[in-house]
């Protein structure tokens, strides 16, 4: 966004969404634009590895539904250790169905992902009332978990051939900016101001960039994963940058993620001047 030329501490200051102001200020606080997807298969292995990298991250990013063995302990130990490292956590469920579906795949469920998961995606794909119908659940009266939690729609693809492109990357800017309340921003492998949208941006609209597909030391993966470098993205225009097994499958995970940490900050700090 034309934001992006600000220091964070600056948009955590000014920005209507409490989520991304939490967002913003963790990351200050720690120095850290990383996020870290951590794919792995067993609970004892997320825990793991949210502990070990958690004080050099600023999100944890979750594939729930790959675990074999999801239970209360997994919810439990994800939360404590969110509290413990100050980091939020992003399940990376693309949502992509009915409004009347999704809702009751978010709240509730075997997954419970609203209890546990402060940032949600989802594919814009079925049209606005995906947007609609995620906002209404997590912004009723009775929602249990206050507002500290937010949507980023998935306005593009990092993978070979993608289709989230041209029309369908609009219409998740428009969406965004209709229902800004509760749409963090985007996960997208670039800024998004330039792109065409039927919405007029709200006064002072300041969407967060998550950028997936972040690698130091491959261009991608032999199914179509395609790779670019954290100076890469930042220059770009994200905010966030999103690594996988660029860090869990690196010999060493926090070193790894250090070395994630300190280019990611170093090419924060080069965009915003300081
Ligand atoms: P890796 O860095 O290991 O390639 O993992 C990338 C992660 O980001 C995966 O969890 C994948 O599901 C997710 N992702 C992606 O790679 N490209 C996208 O366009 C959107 C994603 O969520």
């Amino acid at each position: 966004s034309s934001k992006s030329q600000l220091p964070y501490s600056v948009r955590g200051k000014s920005h209507p969404n409490p989520l991304a102001r939490r967002l913003f200020e963790v990351a200050e606080a720690k120095k850290s634009n990383v996020t870290v997807s951590a794919d792995v298969t067993t609970t004892k292995e997320l825990l793991d590895l949210a502990d070990r990298l958690g004080p050099h991250i600023a999100v944890i990013k979750t594939h729930i539904d790959i675990l074999s063995d999801f239970s209360e302990d997994t919810i439990t130990g994800l939360k404590a250790l969110a509290t413990k490292h100050n980091f939020l956590i992003f399940e990376d469920r693309k949502f992509i169905d009915i409004g009347n579906t999704v809702q009751k795949q978010y709240h509730n469920g075997t997954l419970r992902i609203s209890e546990w998961s402060h940032i949600i995606n989802c594919s814009v794909l079925p049209g606005e009332g995906i947007v609609e119908a995620l906002a209404q659940t997590a912004q009723a009266p009775d929602f249990p978990y206050g507002s500290d939690r937010g949507l980023l729609i998935l306005a593009e693809m990092t993978s070979k051939g993608s289709l989230a492109t041209g029309a369908y990357t609009s219409a998740s800017v428009d969406y965004a900016r209709k229902y800004h309340s509760f749409v963090l921003g985007f996960v997208a492998t670039r800024a998004l101001g330039e792109v065409e949208s039927s919405v007029a941006p709200a006064e002072g609209e300041d969407f967060v960039v998550f950028t997936t597909g972040v690698n130091l030391s491959s261009k991608g993966d032999k199914l179509g994963q395609q790779y670019q470098t954290p100076q890469s993205a930042i220059g770009r225009g994200a905010d966030f940058i999103i690594a996988g097994r660029g860090i869990y499958a690196a010999p060493d995970p926090v070193e790894a993620a250090k070395q994630y940490q300190q280019q990611g900050w170093e090419a924060y700090l080069a965009r915003v001047g300081g």
